[in-house]
């Protein structure tokens, strides 16, 4: 075992010689520390840690696994997995995200920077046992002490440095569906979206687009003239955003496979011959995107869509997932013929079932196909966490080059900790239960504590079919969210705002421009996020000790300014809501507000179907603007401020140029507003240098329920 500390104080323990992740940029330096976790290293190749719970312990963090915000009772693994059927038992979903916090009456962090099966028994098989069985015993542990939770996850995101950010235009709505088949579907939702005035930013194309789905083809039949449609649904302002696959078609004369052959890009069986597995195009190879030169490779062929004007693109399958290798089929498809005609008792038909059902994603196969790691090779299973997030990292440099620095739009299925760099995820096949929507309130925290900040689960639910008022109420908490993307499996309902009658596209309609409305401030927020090492959405707990704060899973920290408490069930016209402190519940009714100040303690606040609310907490300023179709068209030159003043509230608003890398170089535009209670009136101090804003309207609330309206021109 070897110890380090990192600039910021965060301890790293190294045992044995661990794999590079590409997770943790900051240097380390020797120091002698004793041992916080001590791991036991046993015969059968694996580590264990075992952390004891105190009653009151909580768990955070675990980023995109199921269950909630406090991890206890229940069994999770990283091993990024295409499972399409989030059900309450599944322990592992597509991410790796092995970052975590145990608090009670101390906070600790610990992240295992490892690239294989980690498993987590968090009080399930013993309720005060913490249990951490590691496939391996290579690896960095590192420990992340702090006062306070939010100084915990603060250090962590100091130390995997910054995430990803996308144009601004990527904080719009987007829909998306599996099925579109062709041009004339797709402009057909754009043409709908126009006609009813409901604001678009953007279409996402699934395989549909693809010619036999091979990467890097467009469809002649389906989607002839690309180029011209993509542009001209850009002038508008509205973008196309394709989806990629990992696996390469193999097919004799198709440019990515043959390329793909010369080069040496694939991955290997265990004879050094490209390994072959079947998914969506039937067999393919897997580019082995732990070569930087594959990596190279993979994203300059993003060419063939940037040069028809693509701004943005989703990496999808990117687990690997694997429908079955040829060995499994062949193994499933002889016990099926050996059994023709025989009277198989009921255990022989039950095996021979399970042989096709189960052919998908199987252990053996991520056991049999190797990467290059450095000068070695090591079977996908040994850093299978990483190969979604170097795809991505793939996508990434490809992009910025093709586009000339550019930002652009970049969603992946599969992560890890690393990957929040490169990329942003979405949370992959949920349905349109609404436990998937109570799970997506729950996972916002757990990502940004992993470093997964542009993200969002698909609106409406993917699988099965989706409702008028689901929809509603799903729009309802995710035009919070980074990522707003409604998207749905092919063969099941369609969802778009547009489908379920005249009261549900009204609503969804407006739900969509409140989104625009908030835009500043999301995207402030964001990036504030982003540049300070901060969370986005934060649990209510990470701020308040009492008991109902803790419990309080349903409800977020949006900044330090919202708080937000949506309806996740059917036929409700409220819900309770809990405020650990004195705020206002804001309500947006169509293009007009209204304003009311509540007590801290628990209310029965009625929220119907047409609403749109949210909490703003005492002494916070939130900005908004008038809407617009999408983000082209949206104007801050009358900026309008919301504020709830007791004493003095404060808030500086963020912007930048939404386009380039410059923000990087710190160029951004600043609008800070002060507002002061004086004897009579509210003292209001701008200090703005931001060219776009020409006027501000406010409207200031205070702790009795007076409303003032003043407006200043800049
Ligand atoms: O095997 O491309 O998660 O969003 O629509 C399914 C088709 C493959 C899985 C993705 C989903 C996408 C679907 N894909």
């Amino acid at each position: 075992m070897k110890t380090f500390i990192l600039e910021n104080g965060v301890k790293v323990f190294q045992y044995g010689e661990p794999i590079d992740t590409d997770a943790v940029y900051a240097e380390k330096l020797k120091q002698k520390f004793d041992e916080k976790l001590k791991p036991s290293f046993k015969e059968d190749g694996k580590a264990i840690i075992n952390i004891e719970l105190e009653k009151e312990d909580m768990v955070y963090g675990l980023g995109g696994n199921l269950g909630g915000i406090n991890k206890r009772g229940r069994v999770y693994q990283s091993y990024c997995t295409d499972e399409p059927s989030h059900t309450e038992e599944k322990t592992t979903l597509y991410g790796a995200h092995n970052f975590f916090i145990v608090s009670g009456k101390t906070h600790c962090g610990y992240f295992i920077d490892f690239p294989s099966r980690i498993k987590y028994d968090v009080g399930f098989s013993t309720l005060d046992s913490f249990n951490i069985e590691i496939f391996g015993q290579d690896f960095n542990l590192y420990v992340i002490e702090g006062e306070t939770l939010e100084e915990i996850s603060s250090k962590f995101l100091q130390i995997i440095g910054k995430p990803y950010v996308p144009p601004k235009w990527g904080f719009g709505y987007f829909q998306s569906r599996w099925g579109y088949k062709n041009k004339e579907e797709v402009l057909e939702v754009y043409n709908t979206f126009k006609e009813n005035k409901i604001p678009l930013e953007g279409i996402y194309l699934d395989l549909d687009y693809m010619d036999n789905f091979k990467d890097f083809s467009i469809s002649k039949e389906r989607f002839d003239g690309f180029k011209d449609f993509v542009e001209k649904l850009k002038k508008d302002g509205t973008y196309l955003i394709p989806i990629i696959d990992a696996g390469v078609k193999v097919e004799k004369g198709y440019d990515v496979y043959e390329e793909g052959i010369k080069g040496d890009h694939f991955c290997k069986d265990k004879d050094g011959k490209p390994y072959t597995a079947a998914v969506w195009p039937g067999q393919v190879h897997f580019p082995d995107f732990f070569k930087e030169d594959t990596q190279k490779w993979f994203g300059s062929k993003y060419k063939l869509l940037t040069k028809s004007g693509i701004e943005g693109v989703w990496n999808d399958m990117n687990e690997p997932a694997i429908f079955y290798d040829q060995k499994s089929i062949d193994e499933a498809i002889n016990s099926a013929i050996e059994s023709k005609g025989k009277n198989m008792d009921v255990f022989s038909f039950f095996d021979l079932k399970d042989k096709f059902a189960n052919l998908a994603n199987k252990d053996e196969y991520y056991k049999s196909f190797y990467h290059q790691v450095g000068n070695t090779m090591k079977s996908n299973d040994e850093v299978h966490n990483l190969y979604g997030h170097y795809m991505t990292k793939s996508a990434n440099i490809g992009l910025k080059k093709l586009l000339d620095d550019k930002r652009f739009v970049l969603i992946s299925r599969a992560s890890s900790i690393g990957m929040h760099k490169y990329g942003g995820i979405w949370t992959g096949d949920n349905c349109s239960f609404w436990s998937h929507l109570d799970q997506n309130i729950k996972n916002m925290p757990s990502l940004n504590m992993c470093g997964f900040f542009y993200t969002g689960a698909d609106t409406g639910g993917f699988g099965n079919d989706c409702y008028g008022e689901m929809l509603v109420r799903w729009l309802q908490f995710s035009v919070f969210t980074p990522l707003l993307r409604n998207h749905s499996a092919i063969g099941c309902q369609n969802q778009e705002p547009y489908v379920f009658g005249k009261e549900v596209k009204e609503n969804s309609k407006n739900l969509i421009k409140a989104r625009y409305r908030l835009l500043p401030y999301i995207y402030s927020e964001y990036m504030k996020s982003v540049n300070n090492y901060k969370l986005m959405f934060k649990p209510l707990s990470f701020e308040y000790e009492d008991e109902l704060a803790k419990q309080a899973e349903d409800q977020l920290f949006l900044g330090n300014e919202l708080m937000i408490a949506p309806v996740h069930k059917p036929n409700h016209k409220g819900r309770y809501v809990y405020l650990p402190q004195k705020m206002v519940e804001v309500s947006f009714k169509g293009d007009c507000e209204s304003l009311a100040v509540k007590d801290c303690g628990i209310h029965y606040l009625s929220y119907e179907l047409e609403d749109f609310k949210f909490f703003l907490r005492k002494n916070s300023i939130i900005p908004h603007i008038n809407p617009a179709m999408n983000v082209k068209h949206l104007s801050q030159e009358t900026l309008k401020i919301i504020a709830y003043v007791d004493s003095e509230a404060e808030y500086n608003l963020y912007d930048d140029d939404g386009i380039s890398h410059q923000y990087q170089q710190g160029n951004s535009f600043n609008t800070n507003i002060k507002i002061t209670r004086g004897n009579d009136d509210f003292i209001i101090e701008v200090d703005n240098s931001n060219p776009s804003i020409k006027e501000i309207e406010f409207t200031i609330i205070d702790s009795s329920n007076n409303i003032k309206n003043k407006k200043i021109k800049l």
